[in-house]
């Protein structure tokens, strides 16, 4: 079935985080109605029953895998076990139940951090298990491996198609600002948000950086992957394999820069002035995780989102969750 066929039924694992609920809304606003979703306590994907169960009674055509628990560097240190053994387990009873619907499409959201610590910049889908990776993310890197190579495995065995798309670091609307456990994306825009002002003489209070501010992060917002998934989900199969035979698609913007410039970037679009320190007690993480995009570039699709104007609309949403939760 085609995806624009008006009865293709499209599943959206994770459809109530950041990645599922843009890719929901991106799916509905370019008409592609027939739209299912279960939240965590509805289902419960890590179980191979419930899901094999729910896969049954939905028959779905389309797959797109955004469910996994996710976030930035310390939360990925902290809770290990969580971040390796819940990712396989959700992805092995999808995938697998998926297989046994037959669907006609599988789309899975893997990680950058997937690459080598190492890897060439701007890193290819090619240098995939080619080098040691970065221990802090190590955990999730190995379960999203995994995924990829579950997917891999049916196209090999079963001549499923299931591919992988690797975005970059997301962030949006939707984000986690929890400090321990967001992206650095959205806990600097908090914490300079919160800083504004708060010094004791009215003026505004530093900002405290984790880590050496050196490390460099492609930043990819979180509508411009929704996008990117729907032209996947719409491209026939052979033009994939022509530039994928692997069945991976990187997913990037093409640019990066420093946490230090992100810093500076926020605090001009927060209205922030004041100092900026250094929690070096805190891990920086992989040195550069820059994608190289030239699959998704050959079958015509680019990034639309700038930086600036990502993190403007990424900041009035926040400052929109923070007005309703005061007056809650
Ligand atoms: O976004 P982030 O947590 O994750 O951190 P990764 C990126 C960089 O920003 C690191 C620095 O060098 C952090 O030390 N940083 C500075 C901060 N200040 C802060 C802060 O206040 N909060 C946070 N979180 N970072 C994640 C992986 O790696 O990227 C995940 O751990 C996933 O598994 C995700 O792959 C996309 O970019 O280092």
């Amino acid at each position: 079935m085609h995806l624009n066929d008006p009865d293709a039924k499209i599943y959206v694992a994770g459809h109530r985080g950041m990645v599922g609920s843009a890719i929901w809304e991106e799916l509905k606003d370019t008409g592609h109605t027939n739209l299912v979703g279960r939240t965590s306590d509805e289902l419960d994907l890590r179980d191979p029953h419930a899901t094999r169960a729910f896969f049954a009674a939905e028959q779905p055509d389309f797959v797109v895998l955004a469910a996994a628990v996710v976030g930035g560097i310390v939360a990925n240190d902290t809770y290990p076990a969580d971040f390796i053994g819940d990712n396989l387990a959700i992805e092995q009873s999808v995938i697998r139940a998926a297989h046994e619907v037959g669907v006609d499409r599988l789309i899975f959201l893997g990680s950058t951090c997937i690459y080598p610590k190492h890897a060439p910049q701007p890193m290819p889908e090619e240098s995939l298990l080619t080098g040691p990776l970065e221990p802090t993310n190590q955990w999730y890197a190995v379960a999203k491996i995994a995924g990829h190579k579950l997917c891999q495995a049916h196209r090999e065995q079963h001549e499923d198609d299931m591919l992988t798309l690797m975005p970059t670091n997301l962030y949006g609307p939707g984000d986690d600002f929890d400090l321990e456990t967001a992206h650095v994306l959205p806990a600097l825009l908090r914490k300079a948000h919160e800083a504004k002002g708060a010094a004791p003489d009215g003026s505004d209070a530093p900002v405290t950086l984790w880590g050496t501010g050196t490390p460099k992060r492609e930043f990819l917002h979180v509508n411009d992957l929704a996008d990117a998934v729907r032209f996947t989900l719409e491209t026939p199969e052979e033009e994939i394999r022509e530039v994928a035979p692997d069945g991976m698609l990187n997913v990037g913007v093409g640019e990066d820069l420093s946490i230090k410039e992100l810093m500076a970037l926020i605090q001009d679009v927060v209205g922030h002035d004041g100092p900026v320190e250094h929690d070096r007690s805190k891990p920086d993480g992989t040195p550069r995780k820059l994608v190289d995009t030239n699959r998704m570039d050959t079958l015509g699709w680019t990034a639309e989102t700038s930086l600036r104007e990502g993190i403007e609309t990424t900041y009035d949403w926040y400052r929109q969750q923070e007005a309703l939760n005061v007056t809650r």
